[in-house]
Parts: C-alpha cells; sequence; structure tokens
C-alpha cells in the first residue's frame, strides 16, 4: 500500500536572515527504509539559529529547521524494521546504520550512510519530501523538526519508552545529550578539575554530567552575570565572569592562576574562536584536555601558538557528544526517568508554532536556556 501526502503546519525559512514563516506544507509518504513522523513537540537550539542566520556554510533555503524533536510515527516505508506506527520516537541528526565504515569502526559516532545527502537538504535518494505550493523546500540534518510532519531515514531515528514525555525527552534530540557525551565518554574526568565556557543548555549539561562523574572542581564561565545562579544550580563551584576582570587580564591567565597551573579539562560551550582559545589554553601544561563543542561560523578560524600542544595540551572536538543515538539515547531516557539526568530543569520558555520566532527571540534575551515549541 502507497501512503498518501499530508498538509500540515510548517515554519519555513525562505532565507538566510529571515523570520521563520508559518506555510501549508505538503508531506510526501515515506519511502523505503524512511519514517513519517508526527512532531509533537521540538526544542530550538542556537545552532538552528546559526543557521537560519545565515552563518552556516552548509545552509540552503527554503528549509525547514529543526534537530530537537519528539513525535509519534505515523507510517513507514517499504523495508522498515526499527519503528512501526505509534512508536514515540526522537529524530536524529547524527545516524547510526551500523553497517558503514564509521560505525563499524567503533572509534566514531559519525555515521556515514546519510550524511552527504542530509548535507544537501535532501533524503537518501536525493529528493526532498516538503512541497510548499509544489515548490520544493529542503531538509535540515536529516531531521526539521519544525514542520508538523516530518520524513527521516530510519537509520535517523530511534524509539523510546512510552512512559517518558515527548514533551521534555526531545530535548534528547540535541542539546543534553550532546553535553552527556561530551563528559561521560571523556575518560578521566573523575576527581579532575573542569572549566566550562558558556553556561547555556550545553554549558549547564557540561556542568551536570562533570558533577555526575564526579569532577572535583567545576569553574563555569560566562559573561552573562544572569548565569552565574544558572551554574550553580547545575553542580559547579565556582564562576566566572571575563569582563569583569581586571582591565587587560586574559580569561585563560586568571584560570590558569587559580588553578595551580590550569584545568585538567575545558569545554567550549560558545562557538566562539577567540573562547575556544582560550580554553586551550587554560588547560595545565602536560596533559590539559580542551574539547570544543560550540559551532562557529562559517570563515571562522581557530588559533594558538602551536608551543600550547609542544607542551601536551591536547585539543579535540566532539559532534552529538559522540553519541550513538539508536543505541545509547533509550538509555539515556531511562536515566531520566529514574532521576539520573536532568531535563524538566532546562526548560524556561514554551511557544506554540505560531509563535515560533519568539522562540527565537527568547534565545537572544539571555534568560532562556531551552524554548519547547508547542507544535
Ligand atoms: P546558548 O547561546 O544558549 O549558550 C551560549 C552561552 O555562552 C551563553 O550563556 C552566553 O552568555 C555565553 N557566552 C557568549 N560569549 C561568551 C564569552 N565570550 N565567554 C563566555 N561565555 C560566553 O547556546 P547553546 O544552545 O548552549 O549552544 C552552545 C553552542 O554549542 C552553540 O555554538 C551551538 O551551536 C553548539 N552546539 C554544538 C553541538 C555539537 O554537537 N557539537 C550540539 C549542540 C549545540
Ligand atoms: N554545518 C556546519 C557545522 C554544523 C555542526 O557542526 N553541527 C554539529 C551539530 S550542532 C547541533 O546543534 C554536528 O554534529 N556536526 C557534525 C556533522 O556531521 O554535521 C558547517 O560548519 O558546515
Ligand atoms: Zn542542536
Amino acid at each position: 500500500t502507497v501512503g498518501k501526502p499530508i498538509k500540515c503546519k510548517a515554519a519555513v525559512c525562505w532565507g538566510a536572515g529571515e523570520p521563520l514563516k508559518i506555510e501549508e506544507v505538503e508531506v510526501a509518504p515515506p519511502r523505503a527504509h524512511e519514517v513519517r513522523i508526527h512532531i509533537l513537540w521540538t526544542g530550538i537550539c542556537h545552532t538552528d539559529e546559526y543557521t537560519r542566520s545565515g552563518k552556516d556554510p552548509e545552509g540552503l533555503f527554503p528549509v525547514i529547521l529543526g534537530h530537537e524533536g519528539g513525535g509519534v510515527v505515523e507510517s513507514v516505508g517499504e523495508g522498515v524494521t526499527s519503528v512501526a506506527p505509534g512508536d514515540h520516537v526522537i529524530p536524529l541528526y547524527t545516524a547510526e546504520c551500523r553497517e558503514c565504515k564509521f560505525c563499524k569502526s567503533g572509534k566514531t559516532n559519525l555515521c556515514g550512510k546519510v550524511r552527504a545527502t542530509q548535507g544537501q537538504g535532501l533524503m537518501p535518494d536525493s529528493s526532498s519530501r516538503f512541497t510548499v505550493n509544489g515548490q520544493p523546500v529542503y531538509h535540515f540534518m536529516g531531521t526539521s523538526t519544525f514542520s508538523q510532519y516530518t520524513v527521516v531515514a530510519d537509520v535517523s531515528v530511534v524509539a523510546v519508552d512510552k512512559k517518558a514525555p515527548l514533551e521534555k525527552v526531545c530535548l534528547l534530540g540535541c542539546g543534553i545529550t550532546t553535553a552527556w557525551g561530551a563528559v561521560v565518554k571523556q575518560p578521566g574526568i573523575k576527581d579532575s578539575t573542569v572549566a566550562v565556557f558558556g553556561c547555556g543548555a550545553i554549558g549547564l549539561g557540561v556542568i551536570a554530567t562533570a558533577k555526575l562523574v564526579g569532577a572535583s572542581r567545576i569553574i563555569a564561565v560566562d559573561t552573562n552575570p544572569g548565569k552565574e545562579s544558572w551554574a550553580s544550580k547545575f553542580g559547579a563551584t565556582e564562576f566566572v565572569n571575563p569582563s569583569k576582570l581586571s582591565e587587560g587580564k586574559r580569561i585563560q591567565d586568571h584560570l590558569v592562576e587559580i588553578t595551580d597551573g590550569g584545568l585538567d579539562f575545558t569545554f567550549d560551550c560558545t562557538g566562539n574562536v577567540q573562547v575556544m582559545r582560550a580554553a586551550l589554553e587554560a588547560c595545565h601544561k602536560g596533559w590539559g584536555v580542551s574539547t570544543v563543542i560550540g559551532v562557529a561560523a562559517a570563515g571562522q578560524e581557530i588559533s594558538t601558538r602551536p608551543f600550547q600542544l609542544v607542551t601536551g595540551r591536547t585539543w579535540r572536538g566532539t559532534a552529538f557528544g559522540g553519541v550513538k543515538g539508536r543505541s545509547e539515547i533509550p538509555g539515556l531516557v531511562k536515566d531520566y526517568l529514574e532521576g539520573k539526568v536532568k531535563i524538566d530543569e532546562y526548560v524556561t520558555h514554551h511557544r506554540a508554532l505560531p509563535d515560533i520566532n519568539k522562540g527565537f527571540e527568547d534565545m537572544h534575551a539571555g534568560d532562556c536556556i531551552r524554548c519547547v515549541v508547542d507544535m
């Protein structure tokens, strides 16, 4: 049986820098190895704003953004065995096919199966399932959760326990999982010192997870003084505001001073390349490891004196926290249900789909950790 197209509402971004527009979109039925999902909730991540703004070198328009969603499987295409209609699911922007060179390596979560077409805003057969008045609209990150119905590859979706509220666990689609993985997959954080640059959802998640694994000292760094109480609520032991240091004092020099030579581990959760440099240079000589999580705009590059690396600091990065979504998200959902992983605490704002642009404004206001959109 061949499925029928569905007409529904979606937030479409027609061009770089433009606000999203609510449109009636037609969503084609899922083809072989594809899944059509009724999206009920979605978070707004800073990366959606990054692509909307035109800073993403991979950005394509018109597009349906969104990659932090939760929904229910409406129908599946031929050959889909991993999920079925009625399943509660989270779309995955980092697929997990378990067959490609990357998946089989055991060294990375960066599955190669659908990444090329995903970056072209298309499904694996190089076409789009979205049209507005007959005009094709691009997919985004293989997820496009700002649509009431979306189509994803079967390797890009995971079923989760129906006991978990989708309104909350949708946030495992990006921010919280990224932060969790960035810490738990980095050996040695127990009993070590950590500095976290940027206290948005990602930074707070890194702080919470560093506390969970037993870091001895967790220094939160943010230029927004309002983030101090947030950082402490999530487990930071100290807070430093770089803009309040005495004139000319660099944040990395201050941190090296107050930690007897630097941190064991630092994390950039800002996307600012100057901050990435500071995070690397705040690491302890001989062993400090700095992880880049933030996403920088097109044309931006990182730099430091190579001597920083020669003398034993390591610069690394992570996408989706190194997490394999299909294998690991069900466990994170269980941890949430058992109270081991926070999610509710990140949700500061709610919006309905027609007000989704206000959700983007919330993000800029500085007092928003995560806005969840009721689709
Ligand atoms: P956010 O905007 O909510 O948080 C960023 C925080 O950094 C804010 O609190 C801000 O005040 C602070 N900040 C800004 N400039 C600073 C500076 N110079 N020094 C210290 N703090 C500063 O964003 P978010 O949603 O938490 O995302 C953080 C970054 O992580 C973004 O770049 C996002 O695109 C990226 N991200 C990456 C991945 C990944 O897989 N690698 C996943 C999710 C998000
Ligand atoms: N398209 C951008 C890079 C964007 C980027 O780094 N995305 C992260 C996820 S951010 C989620 O909020 C990621 O997972 N990247 C790995 C990948 O395969 O995209 C650019 O600079 O081209
Ligand atoms: Zn994200």
